[in-house]
């Protein structure tokens, strides 16, 4: 992937050849802090870097890279790495400082945060940067996660990279040397947390807190510890009653609060830096606390009360909706669900809950708004969940670089306490002062060789964990670091992944469901066009396409009253035609395929154009990607070039799939005199 260890044909700066550690050198994080720079150095240019004490003492000293705990750093440097992290606000921060001329140290408050600046300092090896280049580094998030929805089987829901790391035929089964390269890459883009299983939580993971299974639990952990990676478990909320203790999983019945805290030591016992509870409740079937006529609040502040003396957290998922609607009901509105749910509950989650919040209201699809939970909680601690595993957006099939939908996400300004309340704002906990706060996504590897399946979707696993960390950067830069890192220094090849990339998203959304509208899937597997598929059913998952028309009536005046979940003016700015987005028309509006959008065009006639531009950028991705033979390796050239091939006939499927279906509709012609099969 990105940690690549070819070696350098510039080599390598003098000092990167000797190395000091400062702090204890038994810590574990430390430990790898070190290893890895020596690792990289060595892969560089053939030479582990010599061993140095920190201090010279009185003898000469030599240019070199120093790292380690600000605590224990010589005198002077100390002072410099204080004066510089003052400003920073979390201990995982790091600051690279000048040392002798070309030398650098990578200080930190904590071990982990020696470690993500060393990760730092491996960067600019392999893109030959200046190794002194002074900066400091702080995360925005505390929390930068993982979810895994891996099952105890070894299959992964909504995976398209094999199977599971973790789990092999029911148990906790894993390749040591794999999880721990797996750790090395999340840990180099700053990830410190990781849920082993799927919120969906079967009959052996709910075994997984038991004395059975805890062993196993704790051997995942010991791999992850090392670099900074604390482990959670997925729960499922009627474990009391699922394992035969108790009759009741009720949250304000005491035994089942006394149930839980045994857990929770339970666990602890065996993972002194567990770090809590994944829970998806009353969702999909899962048991919740509405079994009971209990509420979110009720059952999540049971847990985090089992969990608060270990010094663990409850994550606890807003994805609550009623999955049994009827489609003829045209008020009833799912996106409403996730706001009418939480908002009446703000303030009562005790300070080791966070809520956490799919980006947009429905489901991941390749366009949704922004859900209006980020600034309507704000007496509750909220965590921002992404999807980096492409269920809705290619199956890892397609290319698709989700870094920039992020960014608009990340960007986007509620308003909630007036101009600049952005949703990174929100969930860093930041805008309402919270004390916990974070970014998840939903992993995208598994035990594929090159881990996502397809080679370009491990850009998305890099660009979630370096947006985690600082949401403040930007997705081509992003795009372009990942590009260098993983493919080499070639010009030509850098601007051809550089380029599909960023084509990619606004590609995807071209010739799949148009203007916001989402869905057009096959059921189940959500794979391919359908552009029914969904209509109809129980999901609530509409778009009401008939002969005049297509969409949502969203508005207050005559919809479903979501835009009112918004604050002003982002309200208004939805709720009227005049100023709604083009691109999310039809998530708000209900309109003739002759309205006019503020592009000029018909909906009618962009929805024919978007659907043949977006196969010509397909074709265009392929030239490009040809062109690079012989400059990358054959074997990822080939397996990438075979995607690309195969994503050109499913876009083209997607084309005259969706084409044909508003042609029979309207019976309007494409004013270009294109084909579309009638
Ligand atoms: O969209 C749905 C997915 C489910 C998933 C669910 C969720 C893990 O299709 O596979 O279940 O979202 O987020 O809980």
């Amino acid at each position: 992937a990105w940690l690549q260890e070819s070696t350098l044909t510039h080599g390598v700066p003098e000092a990167a050849r000797r190395m000091a550690l400062c702090g204890p050198a038994d810590d574990p994080v430390l430990r790898t802090a070190a290893a890895e720079w020596a690792r990289a150095v060595r892969a560089a240019c053939g030479e582990s870097p010599e061993p140095l004490a920190a201090d010279p003492g009185g003898a000469p000293s030599t240019p070199r890279v120093v790292m380690g705990l600000l605590s224990a750093m010589p005198r002077g440097l100390r002072e410099d790495a204080q004066t510089a992290l003052a400003s920073a606000l979390s201990d995982e921060a790091y600051a690279i400082l000048p040392v002798d001329g070309q030398g650098a140290a990578v200080v930190s408050r904590t071990p982990a945060g020696v470690l993500y600046g060393v990760f730092h300092l491996i960067r600019r090896l392999r893109l030959c940067e200046p190794l002194h280049e002074p900066c400091v580094s702080s995360p925005k998030n505390a929390w930068r996660m993982l979810d895994h929805w891996d099952n105890a089987d070894g299959t992964i829901e909504r995976g398209y990279a094999g199977k599971s790391l973790f789990f092999r035929g029911g148990q906790i089964d894993f390749d040591e040397a794999r999880v721990r390269d797996y750790a090395r890459l999340l840990a180099s883009i700053g990830v410190n947390a990781i849920v082993i299983n799927n919120v969906n939580v079967h009959e052996t993971e709910t075994r997984f807190l038991t004395e059975a299974h805890l062993p196993g639990v704790a051997r995942l952990a010991d791999v992850f510890r090392p670099y900074g990676i604390r482990l959670f478990l997925s729960i499922n909320f009627a474990s009391p009653v699922d394992l035969g203790d108790l009759p009741t999983a009720d949250p304000l019945d005491p035994r089942a609060e006394d149930w839980w805290r045994a857990a929770a030591d339970r666990i602890y016992e065996h993972i002194p830096d567990f770090g809590g509870f994944l829970v998806k409740a009353d969702s999909e079937f899962r048991p919740g606390p509405f079994t009971y006529g209990r509420d979110h609040a009720d059952g999540a502040n049971m847990l985090a009360r089992a969990l608060a003396p270990h010094g663990g957290v409850v994550i606890w998922r807003a994805f609550v909706y009623n999955c049994l609607m009827d489609w003829r009901d045209r008020r009833a509105d799912r996106a409403r669900a996730a706001y009418d749910h939480f908002v009446p509950l703000d303030g009562r989650f005790l300070d080791n809950v966070l809520i956490q919040i799919k980006n947009g209201p429905m489901d991941f699809q390749v366009r949704e708004p922004v859900s209006p939970l980020f600034g309507g909680l704000s007496d509750t601690n909220v965590m921002l969940e992404f999807q980096i595993t492409q269920e809705y957006t290619g199956q890892q099939r397609h290319v698709c670089y989700l870094a920039p939908m992020w960014k608009e996400v990340l960007d986007f300004d509620t308003h909630a306490r007036g101009p600049g309340s952005t949703v990174a704002e929100i969930a860093s906990g930041k805008l309402f002062g919270r004390p916990q706060g974070g970014v998840a996504g939903v992993a995208n590897a598994g035990d594929d060789v090159n881990w996502t399946g397809h080679s370009l979707a491990q850009a998305n696993l890099y660009a979630f964990g370096r947006l985690a960390w600082d949401p403040s950067l930007d997705s081509a830069e992003i795009a372009h670091e990942w590009a260098r890192l993983t493919y080499g220094d070639d010009p030509d090849v850098v601007r051809a992944v550089m380029g599909i990339l960023m084509a990619s998203w606004p590609a995807y959304e071209a010739y799949t469901a148009p203007l916001g509208v989402g869905w057009m899937v096959n059921p189940g597997h959500h794979d391919g066009p359908n552009p029914e598929g969904y209509e109809y059913s129980k999901w609530g998952t509409y778009h009401y396409a008939d002969w005049q028309g297509v969409g949502v009536d969203r508005t207050m005046a005559t919809g479903t009253g979501y835009t009112g979940q918004y604050h002003e003016p982002v309200r208004s700015l939805f709720e009227h035609l005049e100023t709604c987005p083009d691109e999310l028309l039809l998530f708000f509006h209900h309109v003739p395929y002759t309205h006019v959008l503020h592009s000029g065009k018909t909906v009618i006639q962009h929805i024919y154009d978007a659907h043949f531009d977006g196969v010509e950028a397909v074709a265009w991705m392929i030239e490009a990607w040809r062109r690079l033979q012989g400059r990358i390796d054959p074997v990822r050239h080939e397996r990438i070039l075979a995607r690309l091939e195969d994503q050109m006939q499913r876009a083209i499927e997607w084309r005259d799939v969706i084409n044909t279906y508003f042609y029979r509709k309207c019976g309007i012609p494409d004013a270009r005199g294109r084909y579309i099969y009638p």
